[in-house]
């Protein structure tokens, strides 16, 4: 970015320094005496000497030394940002949340719903060493009982939209004890989804549920599976371990700022859920404790 602006004010200065051809259509070029004129329709001599030329493009130069140093400055600014940044964040959405057991009673849900999504981000944080359960961080479900949107079993994750299951697993799993940055991406132009382990993609595909969008107005859980809007779980699909930065976005986060998201455990804001509201949704004996970061 900072290279295209280097260009665009480095174009900008040379249309500036740039001689001024009235409204003329035609324009001729002329070598006189080492002097370059361009006239035009009205014959007006509207270029400098060579020499001025020179001078005016070692100006030009100059300034655009500047302004590349000048850069460096704006790259260190947008560093202490970004670092202001994740400071903030870890303040408005500084906890985690310990699921205790394995049941039907400790989960949180919210029921305001999302919108139609054409696409989807889901980043979470979880830490488990559960391997009896088919954990389930999110379920997202709409009347009726499909699940719109499903990440459940942590052994061997699966990723569901429209209650459509994947043939075969993704093979990631996140159950040894230890905390572990989890993401999932989908739009529905290509189908195309992937799975982020720890910043980077673990599992990926196309074609999956092209054009389809996912339907406005459900019930979203964290810890339980639902199999109607709400309601309807089962322990054997209970999350069992702790959980933090849950995030959802209307749209595809580049895999570089999935990177980022990962170095931190409350990095990243979701603009369709952010991890602050959810602990105000708690069900049961979930716990709310310290995160890790
Ligand atoms: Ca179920």
């Amino acid at each position: 970015m900072l290279a295209t602006k280097s260009i665009r004010f480095y174009l900008l200065l040379i249309f500036v320094a740039s001689p001024h051809i009235s409204s003329s259509t035609r324009v001729n070029k002329t070598v006189s005496d080492g002097k370059v004129f361009i006239t035009g329709d009205h014959n007006e001599v509207v270029m400098s000497s060579t020499r001025e030329t020179k001078l005016e493009l070692a100006k030009i130069k100059k300034k655009v030394k500047l302004l590349s140093e000048s850069n460096e400055d704006f790259s260190n600014l947008l560093h202490a940002m970004n670092l202001r940044l994740t400071g903030l964040e870890k303040q408005v959405a500084g906890y985690a949340l310990q699921f205790p057991r394995k049941g039907v009673s400790d989960y949180v849900i919210i029921t305001r719903g999302m919108p139609n999504l054409s696409a989807v981000t889901v980043c979470l944080w979880i830490k488990t060493a559960d391997t009896g359960n088919e954990g389930t961080p999110l379920s997202y479900l709409v009347s009726g009982g499909r699940n719109e949107l499903l990440l459940y079993d942590y052994r061997n994750f699966k990723f569901i939209i429209n209650d459509q299951r994947f043939d075969c697993s993704t093979s990631v799993s996140a159950n040894d004890g230890k905390w572990h940055h989890i993401c999932v991406t989908w739009e529905n132009t290509a189908g195309s989804w992937k799975l982020f382990r720890d910043g980077s993609v673990a599992a990926s595909g196309k074609s999956f549920q092209t054009g389809y969008v996912i339907r406005a107005n459900g019930a979203l859980t964290l810890g339980q599976e639902q199999d109607s809007k709400g309601g309807k779980f089962e322990a054997i699909q209970s999350f069992i371990g702790e959980m933090t930065g849950v995030n959802i976005w209307d749209h595809v986060i580049k895999d570089q700022e999935i990177a980022r998201m990962s170095k931190s455990c409350l990095t990243g804001m979701g603009n369709v859920f952010q991890w602050r509201e959810f602990k105000a949704h708690i069900k049961g004996s979930v716990k709310i404790i310290k995160p890790w970061c």
